[in-house]
């Protein structure tokens, strides 16, 4: 739809409302007709779901028609948006909406044109109260990206039923790979002390069918399931629950030695089986929606079943028994390896997990991250994926940017979920992608479930960089429905956020499809990976060495005089052995691999030909040169866009842009440097010369990056 030139620039904004602003439509014939739509709202026998469901009508539409709209307790006249349940609505109740009802489901919801009262009206109905909730926000959101209300035919229902954040929030309020500030838990105060934001977090999450918060790090202390907190994560589930959101806690494995005093935690003892029952009972009496617990166990650390020579279908099955009988779920997580494991760590997970698929008991997910080794800004995806036929798999990603410039860099990820959600594992034959494994539909699991690191934290727009919470949102769009594509949930995030002009919207989408890319090029093309600075991992470090092994950038990339890359096919670790065919054969053959991720899984001479027709090394120059143009041309775009958006916003990205365009440089120049050291071969003159010497870049340091804990100076 056409909108006019905006005749004056938008007034400055903080960015606190996200993506629910509900300014005044700003296209007139639309205004007008939604006027005409919408003279009346009927929300009936208000429940806490139903009530927020109202309230945010009220909200959204003050907002955007200019003017309220009165709630009433009956359509009285045309134009009346109704909302409810059959049970909740005599009007919802009256409609023949059972061919929608059906494949809504238990959180989905239909929206449609009907004659209520005898009258033309708007319905929303759904068979729960929490469908109806995401069907208000659903058409709120046609509203604020102004699409025409005369032909309204929707049937929605997510793909995915468990769609949840990962906060990995410390009680301290440090957040593990955070970058927008302290957790948004204010543990001190809770639970008298009832924080604003936790609604409107709560509000976001609703409005894109976020359903689950895991309110504390993986990396857990047992502190959190003593009765002092979990109290204040009661007050915090009673927040979040008239917005279908249950919360899940962190489990650590020795929590029965830390907070319950016993002398072990071996997952077949029978008093620490007893210790989680009760614990279960306690959480319950708490948190009768209590969604469940994840653990990350025997990895980077964390204590596990294999402390006491349990497998880990032992220890998931220990906690998902205590959970079994209140309905709750374990998340294990996969993202297993072991530094005295001299095995390829991009194999690990698979060989210790994948022969335990049917030992999990039902309520056991395993929890898989998108790739083997740490999401970086591309890696194949998992093996584990489609490996394990008989265990529900939760997709993991990362939401917020551990490696893709944490919140300075402009990254819009869901190309990057996309990538992963459509990979296919060939694990049925052709045609399984990673989205089919993990919605259920491949194996007939009932249990599904998507889970997001989240970006957020406590700065005053949540998740630092303006436009990191697009990855937010696309998660959320993601785990309702993986057949969205990253253009659309761009576009409908930036009229949300910014506003609807059509010559901003298109340049902008633009701005942020390229820049998953762009990343990929300046810091890790052609399937580098895990080539960043130690323990902060921000910007580049590919001479990384000594310590532990796998956490180096040495044992990822492999350079040396002959070439770079890790050689995973069968004449090195095979980690390509792990795949279905024929995706293992066409990763293990030379000439067959996807050159973006060539070096994943080779070790390729430097003057191997690629398809351009330059050799490797001469490639590399082109991509890392290539991602550098790309984050200038985004500058570009972005100052071109300077009259659509208001002041406020419009510095904030221009300035994080300009450091991005800046850090681009530093990775593509540290990155060329580094590895011509084992080239032996010159940077093309067509190209920038690096602006300073690799010691120079071996020898910058940063302090206080922020999403580590304190490391010290000297
Ligand atoms: O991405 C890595 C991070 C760790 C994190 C770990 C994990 C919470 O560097 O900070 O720990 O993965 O996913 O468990």
């Amino acid at each position: 739809m056409p909108t006019p030139i905006a005749k004056e620039r938008p007034v400055s904004e903080d960015g606190y409302r996200l993506w629910l602003r509900y300014e005044p439509v700003a296209h007139p014939p639309t205004r007008a007709a939604y006027r005409a739509a919408l003279t009346q709202a009927v929300v009936e026998a208000p429940s806490p779901t139903l009530l927020a469901a109202r309230e945010e009508i009220g909200l959204a539409l003050a907002g955007l028609l200019g003017t309220p709209v009165p709630m009433v307790e009956q359509v009285t006249q045309a134009g009346a948006l109704v909302a409810g349940t059959p049970q909740s609505s005599r009007a919802i109740a009256k409609l023949d909406l059972r061919a929608g009802l059906e494949p809504a489901g238990a959180e989905g919801f239909v929206i449609t044109r009907a004659r209520i009262a005898d009258k033309n009206g708007i319905a929303i109905a759904a068979n729960t109260d929490t469908g109806v909730l995401y069907g208000v926000f659903h058409f709120l959101r046609r509203l604020q990206t102004y699409k025409p209300l005369d032909d309204l035919h929707i049937v929605s229902a997510p793909k995915i039923k468990r769609r949840m954040l990962n906060h990995w929030d410390n009680l301290d309020r440090t957040v593990e790979r955070g970058y927008a500030g302290f957790s948004l838990w204010d543990w001190h105060k809770l639970p008298d002390y009832i924080s604003p934001r936790y609604k409107d977090y709560a509000r976001a999450n609703a409005s894109v069918g976020i359903n689950g918060t895991v309110l504390t790090n993986v990396n857990a202390g047992a502190l959190i399931l003593t009765n002092q907190y979990l109290v204040k994560v009661a007050a915090l589930a009673d927040v979040f629950r008239p917005y279908g959101i249950r919360v899940y806690l962190t489990a650590r494995f020795t929590a029965p030695i830390e907070a319950g005093g016993l002398e072990t935690a071996d997952p077949l003892d029978p008093g620490v089986v007893a210790w989680w029952e009760a614990k279960a009972d306690e959480i319950y009496a708490l948190i009768p929606d209590f969604g469940g617990f994840v653990v990350k166990a025997n990895s980077e650390g964390q204590p596990g079943p294999h402390d006491y020579g349990r497998s880990h279908a032992d220890g998931a099955n220990l906690l998902a028994g205590a959970l079994a009988p209140k309905g709750g779920v374990v998340c294990w997580r996969a993202f297993v390896y072991d530094e005295k494991n001299l095995d390829d760590r991009a194999k690990q997970a698979y060989t210790e997990l994948a022969p335990q698929d049917g030992a999990f008991r039902d309520n056991v997910f395993l929890q898989i991250k998108n790739g083997p080794i740490d999401f970086q800004p591309r890696e194949p995806h998992h093996p584990l994926l489609g490996a394990m036929p008989k265990t529900p798999l939760m997709l993991e990603v990362q939401i917020t940017q551990e490696y893709l410039g944490h919140a300075t860099h402009l990254v819009y990820l869901a190309p990057l979920f996309k990538e992963t959600l459509d990979a296919d594992t060939y694990c049925c034959g052709p045609g399984s992608p990673v989205a089919r494994v993990v919605d259920g539909s491949l194996d007939g699991h009932a249990m599904s479930g998507m889970v997001g690191v989240a970006n957020t934290g406590s700065e005053r727009n949540w998740c630092g960089h303006p436009f990191a919470a697009a990855n937010w949102f696309a998660f959320g769009r993601l785990a309702w429905d993986h057949r969205a594509t990253s253009e659309g949930i761009a576009e409908e995030w930036l009229r949300m956020t910014f506003g609807n002009d059509e010559r901003f919207v298109g340049p902008a989408a633009a701005l942020m499809l390229d820049s998953r890319e762009a990343a990929v090029n300046y810091m890790t093309p052609l399937g580098l990976h895990h080539i960043m600075a130690r323990d902060h991992h921000y910007g580049p470090g590919p001479w990384v060495a000594g310590g532990r092994a796998d956490w180096t950038s040495l044992y990822y990339h492999r350079a040396d005089a002959a070439g770079v890359g890790f050689d995973r096919t069968p004449s090195g670790s095979d980690a390509a052995g792990q795949y279905f065919s024929p995706y293992r054969e066409q990763v293990s053959d030379l000439a067959a691999c996807p050159e973006e991720v060539l070096l994943w899984f080779h070790h390729v001479s430097w003057r191997h030909t690629m398809k351009s027709g330059r050799t490797l090394w001469d490639e590399l120059c082109f991509k890392y040169n290539h991602g550098v143009a790309s984050v200038r041309q985004m500058q570009q775009a972005w100052d071109a866009l300077a009259g659509f958006v208001d002041a406020a916003r419009f510095e904030h990205v221009k300035a994080l842009l300009k450091i991005q365009a800046k850090e681009a440089a530093w990775w593509r120049d540290a990155c060329l440097l580094y590895f011509q050291t084992f080239s032996g071969l010159p940077i093309p003159p067509e190209y920038e010369p690096p602006a300073a010497s690799l010691e120079y870049y071996m020898n910058l340091a940063h302090y206080y990056v922020p999403g580590i804990r304190e490391r010290r100076f000297g």
